[in-house]
């Protein structure tokens, strides 16, 4: 069995949990934070068999778009420790995805 574990952005995740749930896999979503834009994303917790791997990555990518995002996060520090808000164009990925070996699965 494997656990793939799936970051994506926070618009792509109601219809990808949907098609997912459609397609009679089981899945846990985690609201999480990327570093890097300190904003809002969502992690996907999916429990398969390991034949079934590539299709779960193939609704991911039916799923999910690349998007380019400007962002105002970055700072420039002036003298007098003024801050001044550097915009920044960032292309965030569709999907980040690892897949780990599960070594026990128990459902109690
Ligand atoms: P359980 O299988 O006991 O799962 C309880 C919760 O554990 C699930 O909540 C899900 O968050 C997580 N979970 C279970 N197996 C998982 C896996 N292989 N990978 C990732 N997370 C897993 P829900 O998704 O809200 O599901 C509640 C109950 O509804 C499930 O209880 C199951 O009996 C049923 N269910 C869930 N998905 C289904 C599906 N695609 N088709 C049919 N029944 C489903
Ligand atoms: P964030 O960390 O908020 O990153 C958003 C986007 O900013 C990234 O898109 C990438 O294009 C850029 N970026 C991130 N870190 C950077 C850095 N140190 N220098 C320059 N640019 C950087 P994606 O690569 O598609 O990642 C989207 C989200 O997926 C990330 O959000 C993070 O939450 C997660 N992620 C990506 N790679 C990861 C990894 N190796 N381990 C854990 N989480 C990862």
């Amino acid at each position: 069995m494997k656990l793939i574990v799936a970051i994506v952005q926070d618009q792509d995740s109601p219809s990808l949990v949907e098609d997912l749930t459609e397609q009679e896999f089981r899945v846990t979503k985690l609201a999480s934070t990327g570093g890097f834009l300190k904003s809002g994303n969502t992690t996907l917790l999916i429990g398969v068999e390991d034949e079934e791997v590539d299709r779960v990555i193939k609704v991911i990518e039916d799923n999910c778009k690349t998007r380019e995002i400007t962002t105002s996060l970055l700072t420039v520090t002036m003298p007098g420790d003024t801050y001044i808000p550097y915009p920044l164009e960032v292309r965030v990925g569709g999907a980040t995805i690892f897949v780990l070996d599960i070594e026990k699965h128990v459902r109690i």
